[in-house]
């Protein structure tokens, strides 16, 4: 992934527990870069390894740790870095997830080494819609669970967000259930 991602992942870790949390976790992840260039491209070992220490280091769940990104990814770096783009994507969810691919594309336009998820919105309600992921990569479910969470905190309507069906139990996708207040106060 790009090194943009690994950089978000320590800033995360940094804002939350300090440069020397940040040491023991690169140190157990076997990683000796100090630091990651936002537009180069990187093996996802890289990241699979950090998310993997930072679970033992921090006594918390690879699981846990990746809704906690998802969120910190929509929240501060993509909303940072690429602000306006976010607000052009959508006030309301299902408008922004139609507008994702045209994002990731513009993006990939330019690094063409991206590997973006593609998403699908169906059962569209008032109050509900279901989200099919299809990635390229294994094992971040949970961190889209915190994409939506993130999402629905940038657009001040909170989210509920459940797993409704999982790849590894013969799919070829997961999905996800997106839920919200239809009437909120
Ligand atoms: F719901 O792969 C809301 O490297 C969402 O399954 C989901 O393959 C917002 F310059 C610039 C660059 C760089 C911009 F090249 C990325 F460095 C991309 C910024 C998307 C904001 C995907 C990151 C692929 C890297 C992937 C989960 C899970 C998508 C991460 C979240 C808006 C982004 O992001 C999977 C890669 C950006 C950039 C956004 C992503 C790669 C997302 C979202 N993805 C790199």
């Amino acid at each position: 992934m790009y090194g943009m991602v690994n950089k978000a992942f320590k800033d995360m870790v940094v804002m939350h527990h300090g440069e020397s949390g940040w040491e023991q976790i690169k140190a157990k992840a076997g990683v000796d870069m100090d630091v990651f260039m936002s537009n180069e491209s990187y093996s996802d070992d890289i990241t699979y390894n950090l998310i993997g220490a930072a679970s033992e280091v921090l006594k918390v769940p690879a699981e846990q740790i990746l809704i906690g990104f998802g969120e910190h990814w929509v929240m501060h770096t993509a909303s940072e870095g690429y602000g306006g783009l976010m607000k052009a994507a959508g006030k309301a969810l299902p408008e922004f997830m139609r507008n994702l691919p045209n994002f990731h594309s513009r993006v990939t336009l330019v690094f063409p080494k991206l590997q973006p998820p593609h998403f699908r919105c169906t059962d569209i309600t008032d109050r509900s819609l279901n989200l099919p992921y299809y990635s390229h990569r294994r094992g971040l479910a949970p961190f889209v669970v915190g994409l939506m969470q993130g999402l629905g905190k940038n657009v001040k309507t909170p989210v509920v967000v459940r797993q409704v069906a999982v790849k590894d139990q013969g799919g070829d996708h997961d999905v996800f259930g997106v839920a919200w207040n239809p009437n909120p106060a």
